[in-house]
């Protein structure tokens, strides 16, 4: 569509919030044809570290960099420190608490209390609904049920607890498939992603895609020399390639001006992180610390986007629900908080309404950020000046004012999300306690 007249639909269009916290507002109603398309790249364990255009001193993603000098590159976006929290988080748009999308443990078969699809309503349900078509192409480990009871109409997945790269079998719109020998499962789900975006060329699509790259175990990719010296490079290398790839083939089809493209992490790099200009990232995967949950955030839409802008407004992952809604133009359902705020204006390269604050859970660990203080459980202040390098706790005798006053700030904010009285435990207690004792009884007779 003219993107022109899609700018004067968003500014006249007021941003009512839905609700106090989340922004969400709904565009005029318009015709389903000029709803934009929705791709999400999610890569795995990849924090900001990896990218060039983040300044990794190690790594070169060209493909990754161009898409983001062709839209906007956020610099502070948060996602929660392991897989499966974070997933939750973008598939409701609601906090942990809430949901009981606590940890990675929280989907387990003995007694895991992660929310099912009856009792949230994922993402591909929420634009299924403003008519879209729902594809989800790649990792959905630990997140319960299967991609289908989430809302999307098509999908792929593996159907191991294990790395998936060269595999025998995958399973697809619920069914396993079984081949005679190894195929490169990124290439697959790829083929099968960009099919499904082929076959909905006419109408809108999201298209979900959560590549497995660069998740452990660190295998060769197609590309690899075969006496490569660094598989991790190569895997990198080849999640940069398939970024690329996307981002063609939406151009091919002529579809870059009505499809915003996004891509993003799901937690910081695994072990430990890299240098960005000589200084270490504090902190990896799993930590609470900035290299476990700073995460690239890109979008790109022709024609809308501005070219290259570097958007420093903190960001968290409730935040994609409500700005896919909004881009959908879909009815948010009024009977749950959403915690999101829309980055739908900044996108067009408006103000908006950046956060204030973010705020990350994982199991009973959490804390709330502002641009340059954080606060955790227990009440820790930090001085987030030289973030995401150094982390300062702040001693709780301070007499400097500035701290003071952030410490009262932070304390309010908790006080009122009040996540220690939300949901906590990820698994069960009784069922986890029947679970081991099955387990033991097992172990006995065998
Ligand atoms: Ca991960």
């Amino acid at each position: 569509m003219n993107s022109w007249t899609r700018r004067d639909l968003l500014k006249t269009a007021g941003w009512a919030g839905a609700s106090a916290l989340t922004g969400l507002s709904s565009l005029p109603a318009a015709d389903l044809s000029k709803k934009p398309n929705i791709v999400f790249i999610l890569s795995d364990d990849a924090g900001i570290d990896l990218f060039s255009c983040y300044g990794s001193d190690r790594f070169k993603t060209p493909q990754i960099d161009a898409l983001a000098g062709e839209g906007v590159r956020f610099q502070t976006c948060h996602s929660a420190p392991l897989c499966g929290p974070t997933r939750c988080l973008f598939l409701t748009g609601r906090y942990a608490f809430r949901t009981g999308g606590l940890t990675n443990q929280s989907w387990n078969a003995a007694g895991g209390m992660g929310p099912n699809s009856s009792q949230e309503i994922g993402i591909a349900k929420l634009l299924k609904q403003a008519g879209y078509a729902t594809c989800c192409a790649g990792k959905w480990r630990q997140v319960g049920e299967t991609p289908g009871d989430w809302g999307f109409d098509e999908w792929i997945t593996d159907p191991t607890a294990g790395g998936w790269y060269w595999q025998k079998s995958y399973t697809q719109n619920g069914k396993l498939v079984e081949l005679d020998k190894e195929v490169y499962c990124p290439d697959v789900v790829h083929d099968f992603a960009m099919d499904f975006i082929r076959r909905h060329d006419k109408e809108p699509f999201f298209l979900y895609y959560p590549t497995h790259l660069v998740h452990g175990p660190i295998l060769r990719t197609p590309d690899s020399a075969a006496d490569s010296k660094d598989l991790y490079a190569d895997n990198v290398a080849y999640l940069d390639k398939v970024v690329g790839k996307v981002v063609a083939e939406v151009d091919r089809l002529g579809l870059g001006k009505n499809t915003v493209i996004l891509f993003s992490g799901d937690n910081g790099t695994a072990k430990q992180s890299g240098t960005i200009g000589g200084r270490q990232v504090n902190g990896a995967k799993a930590s609470m610390w900035e290299g476990g949950t700073r995460v690239p955030l890109i979008a790109r839409w022709s024609g809308n986007t501005p070219k290259g802008k570097v958007i420093k407004d903190l960001v968290d992952f409730s935040d994609l629900f409500v700005t896919f809604g909004e881009l959908a133009d879909a009815k948010l359902p009024e009977d749950r908080v959403y915690d999101g705020r829309s980055f739908a204006p900044q996108l067009l390269g408006k103000t908006g309404k950046p956060r204030e604050w973010i705020f990350v859970q994982l199991g009973k660990q959490w804390y709330v950020k502002e641009q340059g203080w954080k606060m955790n459980q227990n009440g820790d202040l930090y001085d987030m000046k030289e973030a995401p390098f150094e982390e300062r706790l702040v001693p709780a005798d301070t007499q400097n004012e500035a701290a003071a006053a952030a410490r009262k700030r932070l304390q309010a904010i908790l006080a009122r999300l009040n996540p220690a009285g939300g949901k906590t435990e990820s698994i069960d207690p009784k069922a986890a306690a029947q679970g081991k004792k099955a387990k033991q009884n097992k172990k006995k007779k065998l």
